[in-house]
């Protein structure tokens, strides 16, 4: 290597250690809702989310079991006494339906919405 390499593999050095760090996925954002789920309605901790991953904790103190159903992806059914975790991304900001698919319960009472931000 002659100088002139020399010095113009050291500029290209410093440049590539300048160039900024690859503009990757904008951090996630994981929020958690607990949803308290009864004979005929949903409680949930939050009405406003940021839009990313949202993760459900889902606790059915009612008598019958229950589903949380949102953006299209529906939870595994709760039984009474029962909870579980149910995780979706919802990517668009928003307004979001929730309701509880099993016949009769949205109609009875089971539903709401969420607004993501
Ligand atoms: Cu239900």
């Amino acid at each position: 290597m002659n100088r002139i390499t020399l010095a113009f593999a050291a500029a290209l050095a410093a440049l590539v250690a300048a160039a900024p760090v690859a503009a990757g996925p904008t951090a996630a954002t994981a929020t958690t809702v607990r949803v308290t789920m009864k004979e005929f309605k949903f409680i949930l901790t939050k009405s406003t989310v940021p839009h990313g991953v949202v993760t459900f904790k889902l606790v059915d103190k009612g008598k019958l079991s229950h589903d949380f159903r949102i953006a299209g992806k529906t939870s595994k059914l709760i039984k009474p006494g029962k909870s579980g975790t149910f995780t979706v991304t919802l990517k668009k900001k928003g307004k979001y339906v929730y309701n509880c698919p099993i016949p009769g319960h949205t109609a009875a009472g089971m539903k709401g919405t969420l607004k993501v931000t």
